[in-house]
């Protein structure tokens, strides 16, 4: 077996964007495309010699192949040890928990999330570190400026490692552990959450659905909900992991778990409902006919975080991207502790949680999480939900109102235009920052705009500064409209809005968003010009 250094071409367009580097799998497939891309990782986080990496992915069309390249690179790079799950599968907050539990130098999580996959699909890798987080935006500049000027890289001629058995094996001077995907962090699960009590729910007439979306959560899911809590085998469903997703889209909300809303919307619904998503860490909650917005369940999870046994000393702070509602800081001033609003993406959080700051994050796009690992995490986000369920002894609906006429609504939607001309899309942003000065002031319908800006993040721990994180306009009551450039998408550019309206109105609660949002949506569309210059009449998701 010999290393062999590999003379290569740079790529231009091996930026990272919101989480990682997500291109189509024909482009991944480009000779050297990979390669070049793990080896500027290797360059720029300067791992000592003999370090053990964590490698592991959401089992999508490609993680077998760029995991043998991955780990062929390793070894030719001076790792010591890799951590791998068994069928080269990790959910990304399970391998987040590897890389903290085992104190390695970081990992190499292979996902594109919630984009469907398959051989003309997506494709994923991402950089976390030794905190079990994504790399900083420091690091991920350093990687892609790296990989605008590689000329070559190193990787072991080895036969490929067999990943379907647990156990250990060598790969020239290097060690590698097939470890089980699911124990570690089903063990972290059971010390955070009261298994007894949840079980004891689960033994009751309460019934609860798991979709798992053909996606990584499937085996987690199993172990967890059926084999640990006793759930009724069923409970999880679309609980096999396809490498395309059974075809579909691997993203909890409305629109694509549809197998999962049927039956939750039916006649004779469950108490429960859940999803995650292509590689485990988002979530999406529903009661008995009722949608719970991600906002408002960061909201709620605060809010009654002590009733879990791994929360009950309290919680030092909150955290939420920019575009998340504002209902979780309600909650944080009721509980007289901080509320950080850090620009959109999980690795804003690290440092917060590093440093002590902050226990609960979330974000609207579905992703709740806390500081026990340092990724968002759809599992844990359920078995969160549940322990409140069997504490509380109420319906999802009952323990949502309640809250919301306790601290007031904060009616909430995202409207998503996907695959736009990036040109189109990017005309809309500069004629909303060419806006700003007229906009001011001004009075728009019921509304009046207080300020403008393109929000701007100072890192309280290390002082490091992100520009240019989404336009905001602020109404004088608490209301937004915020537009935002998706940094994950792989096809032209997708322009998000994201709308909020604070409503502390009791009897204005059971109001549908849609309805209550509605002259809002028609001036962030007017002043955003987004028909004109788009061209689409209709946005492709609204969540
Ligand atoms: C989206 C979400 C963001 C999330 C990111 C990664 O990013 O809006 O909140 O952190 O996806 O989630 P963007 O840049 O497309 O808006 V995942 O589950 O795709 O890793
Ligand atoms: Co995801």
């Amino acid at each position: 077996m010999s290393i062999r250094t590999v003379v290569t071409q740079p790529f231009s367009d091996q930026k990272p964007g919101t989480s990682g580097l997500r291109k189509k799998v024909p482009v991944f497939q480009q000779t050297h495309y990979l390669e070049n891309f793990v080896q500027s990782i290797f360059d720029s986080i300067a791992a000592p010699q003999g370090a053990t990496l964590v490698v592991g992915g959401d089992g999508r069309y490609y993680n077998r192949e760029a995991i043998q390249t991955i780990l062929k690179m390793a070894a030719a790079n001076g790792f010591g040890e890799v951590l791998v799950g068994r069928g080269g599968i990790l959910s990304t907050p399970a391998a987040s928990c590897v890389i903290r539990k085992y104190q390695t130098f970081g990992g190499i999580i292979l996902s594109a999330s919630h984009n469907p996959g398959g051989p003309e699909e997506d494709f994923g890798i991402k950089f976390n570190s030794s905190n079990g987080g994504p790399a900083t935006e420091t690091v991920t500049e350093a990687i892609f400026s790296r990989s605008k000027n590689i000329a070559s890289y190193r990787i072991l001629d080895a036969a490929d490692v067999a990943l379907d058995k647990l156990g250990e094996t060598t790969l020239g001077a290097m060690k590698v552990k097939v470890i089980d995907p699911v124990n570690d962090y089903a063990e972290l699960m059971e010390s955070l959450f009261d298994f007894d009590s949840i079980r004891a729910l689960l033994k009751n007439d309460f019934r609860m659905r798991f979709d798992a979306m053909h996606a990584v959560n499937g085996p987690y899911a199993k172990e967890i909900i059926e084999r640990r809590l006793g759930a009724p085998v069923g409970s999880v469903m679309n609980g096999v992991p396809l490498e395309d997703f059974g075809g579909g889209h691997p993203d909890p909300n409305l629109t694509y778990a549809h197998d999962l809303v049927e039956i939750m919307y039916g006649d004779d619904a469950p108490d429960f409902g859940a999803a995650s998503d292509g590689d485990g860490d988002r979530n999406m909650i529903l009661g008995k006919h009722f949608f719970v917005t991600p906002s408002d369940s960061l909201a709620l999870l605060a809010a009654n975080a002590t009733l879990a046994p791994g929360y009950k000393q309290g919680l030092a702070g909150i955290a939420r991207s920019m575009p998340t509602s504002a209902a979780a800081d309600r909650v944080a001033k009721a509980l007289n502790i901080p509320c950080y609003e850090t620009p959109t993406g999980w690795k804003f959080f690290g440092n917060l949680m590093d440093a002590g700051k902050v226990t609960l994050c979330g974000e609207e796009s579905f992703g709740t999480g806390s500081d026990h690992v340092r990724e968002k995490d759809g599992l844990w986000a359920v078995l969160f939900w549940l322990n409140i369920l069997a504490v509380r002894k109420q319906s999802v609906e009952s323990i949502v109102r309640e809250h919301w006429a306790k601290f007031g609504r904060n009616f909430y939607s995202r409207y998503d235009y996907e695959a736009l001309p990036t040109e189109a899309a990017n005309g809309v942003m500069l004629h909303l920052r060419d806006s700003f000065a007229g906009l001011t002031g001004k009075a728009l319908g019921r509304y009046s705009v207080q300020t403008c800006d393109d929000f701007s993040y100072t890192d309280p721990v290390d002082g490091s500064v992100s520009k240019s994180q989404g336009v905001r306009i602020l109404f004088s009551d608490g209301s937004r409209i915020i537009y935002r450039l998706s940094g994950t998408g792989t096809e032209g550019a997708t322009l998000r809005v994201y709308l909020e309206a604070y409503e502390a109105d009791a009897a204005r609660h059971h109001l549908d968003a849609q309805e209550a949002l509605k002259e809002l949506i028609g001036i962030a569309l007017e002043i955003s010009e987004l028909v004109q210059r788009t061209g689409r009449e209709r946005p492709t998701v609204i969540t």
